[in-house]
Parts: structure tokens; C-alpha cells; sequence
């Protein structure tokens, strides 16, 4: 079975993490497919939104716990040397795509799982879904960027929480607490998630591009930096195509037709 479902369409990339008996986990095949599927949406200009989700009742477990390395009888194992050949590489160039990735979470995300999920740009999860720090359940450190996004996203206090007691939350309070943008019922989760996404797919990807280095720039940033790079950046979007074609269609007080360029 394909680990991961690939499918473009109407500048939508859409992406389904295919391992259901085990909620989806990261074995070496999804891991490459993944890595691989996020090079080709930053390289085909015709792809302008990704769309990522689980199939069946999980979004993603985490690592594979079934894999040689990480196994009950497995010598010690260098667990550094996978994050940094596959997991890093990863989501560094999910950060780095300067087109939005939308995340649809259908079910349980865990360990890495939700560090998958907090590194794509708008989560929307589906109520009956759940977020769970799963690494000290195991021995093990949040990681593949969870402890860079969480205290971002939730603050330290519930990050902390979350990190070492390691209990499942639930949409709604992951909502509640800023984890993602909106929970939404379980039947909508995916007509709301193509909706947002063919919706970005047709809008001006460089200012989104733009967006996400900005936003995400600013967490180590200081005011006077941010306000440098803003200006950087407002001179790269006031040269693009979209945004004449943006000031155009108000004054014309029509729907803006933006090629992503
Ligand atoms: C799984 C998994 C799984 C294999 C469910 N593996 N089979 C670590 C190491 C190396 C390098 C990089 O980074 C990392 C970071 C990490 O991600 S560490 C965290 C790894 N993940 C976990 O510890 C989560 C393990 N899973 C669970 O705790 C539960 O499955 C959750 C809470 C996610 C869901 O519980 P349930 O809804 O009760 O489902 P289940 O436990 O019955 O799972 C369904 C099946 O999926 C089951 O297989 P089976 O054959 O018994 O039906 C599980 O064994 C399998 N599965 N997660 N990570």
C-alpha cells in the first residue's frame, strides 16, 4: 500500500498520510514520500496550496514504533541521526514553502504526528480529534520542532503541561487554547478543508510566501529587525503581478484574478 496518497488538482497539491492500521505513523516510506511531496509543491508552480490529512480514525501516531530502531530489544539506538537526516529536513522545508499547507486533522495526532500538524499553516481539526505530547509516555523529548512550536502557540505553561504529562487534547480545548485556527465537526472537517485550501490556492501565493516568512521570522526577531524585514518584504509583494492585479479589481470593484505571480 502507498504510504502516502498524492494526488494535484486546481492548484491544490493534497496530500493523505496512507497508514491507517497504525494511525498513520511514520515509517521510512511515508517519511520519504512526505519529504519528497513537499519538494514538488515548491518546485511545480502550478501547485499554489498543499492540503494534508490522515486516512481512516487517526491523523499520525509519531514514529513507528514498530521500526528496528526503536523497538523494546533494539541496541541503543542514535535517535538524533534520524531526526536529522529525515524529520528536520522536513519540516524545515515546510516552513521554508512559501505557499500556504493546509492541515486537516481527522483524528489523533501524536508525538511527531502534531509536530507534522503545527508546522503546516492553518490546522483545522475535526472535533472528535485530539493532540497529544506522547514522548514522555516513552522516554523520550518532544521533538521535529514540538517544543519550538508549542510554547509559540500555547505558551510555556501549557506547553510544559502538555509535555510532561503527556494526556490527550481535545479539539475544542486545542482550539480554545490557540493550538489551530478552528475545530470543526467531524462531518464538515474535509468540505471546510478543500474549501480553505482551493480558496488559498487561488489567491496571490507570493504575498502568502511573504506572510509565512514574515510570521514566522518574527518569533526571533526584535521590533526593529521585524520592522526591517517588513520593509524587505512589502518591496518584494509591491513588485508582483497580484498586487496590481489586487489594487485593480477594488477599483474596478470586481473579484481579483490572482496567477500567483
Ligand atoms: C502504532 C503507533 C505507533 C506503531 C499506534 N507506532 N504502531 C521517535 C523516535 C525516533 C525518531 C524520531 O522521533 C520520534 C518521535 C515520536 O514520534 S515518539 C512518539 C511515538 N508515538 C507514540 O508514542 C504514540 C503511540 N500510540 C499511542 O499512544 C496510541 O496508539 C494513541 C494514543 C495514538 C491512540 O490510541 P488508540 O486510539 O487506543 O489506538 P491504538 O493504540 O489501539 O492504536 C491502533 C493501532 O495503531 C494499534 O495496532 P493494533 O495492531 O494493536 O491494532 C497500535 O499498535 C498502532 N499504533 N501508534 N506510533
Amino acid at each position: 500500500m502507498t504510504a502516502l496518497l498524492v494526488s494535484v488538482d486546481a492548484g491544490v497539491q493534497r496530500l493523505t498520510l496512507n497508514r491507517p492500521e497504525k494511525l498513520n505513523a511514520f515509517n521510512p516510506a511515508l517519511l520519504s514520500a512526505l519529504g519528497k511531496a513537499f519538494e514538488q509543491a515548491g518546485a511545480d508552480p502550478t501547485i499554489r496550496a498543499v492540503l494534508l490529512t490522515g486516512a481512516g480514525r487517526g491523523f499520525c501516531a509519531g514514529a513507528d514504533l514498530d521500526q528496528r530502531e526503536v523497538g523494546p530489544d533494539a541496541p541503543p539506538a542514535d535517535l538524533g541521526a534520524g531526526l536529522e537526516a529525515v524529520y528536520n529536513p522536513m519540516i524545515r522545508r515546510m516552513r521554508a514553502l512559501e505557499k500556504p499547507i493546509v492541515c486537516a486533522v481527522n483524528g489523533i495526532a501524536a508525538g511527531a504526528g502534531t509536530s507534522l500538524a503545527f508546522a503546516c499553516d492553518i490546522v483545522l481539526a475535526a472535533r472528535s480529534a485530539a493532540f497529544l505530547q506522547a514522548f514522555a509516555r516513552i522516554g523520550l523529548v518532544p521533538d521535529a520542532g514540538a517544543t519550538h512550536f508549542l510554547p509559540r502557540l500555547v505558551g510555556t505553561a501549557r506547553a510544559m503541561g502538555m509535555a510532561l504529562l503527556a494526556e490527550p487534547l481535545s479539539a475544542e480545548d486545542a482550539e480554545r487554547w490557540g493550538l489551530v485556527w478552528r475545530c470543526v465537526d467531524d462531518v464538515a472537517l474535509m468540505a471546510e478543508a478543500e474549501a480553505i485550501t482551493h480558496r488559498l490556492a487561488a489567491g496571490p501565493t507570493r504575498s502568502y510566501g511573504l506572510i509565512k516568512r514574515a510570521l514566522y521570522a518574527s518569533a526571533g526577531n526584535t521590533l526593529d529587525r521585524q520592522l526591517d524585514l517588513e520593509r524587505d518584504l512589502q518591496r518584494e509583494a509591491g513588485t508582483t503581478e497580484d498586487f496590481r492585479e489586487g489594487v485593480s479589481a477594488f477599483k474596478q470593484k470586481r473579484k481579483a484574478r490572482y496567477q500567483g505571480r
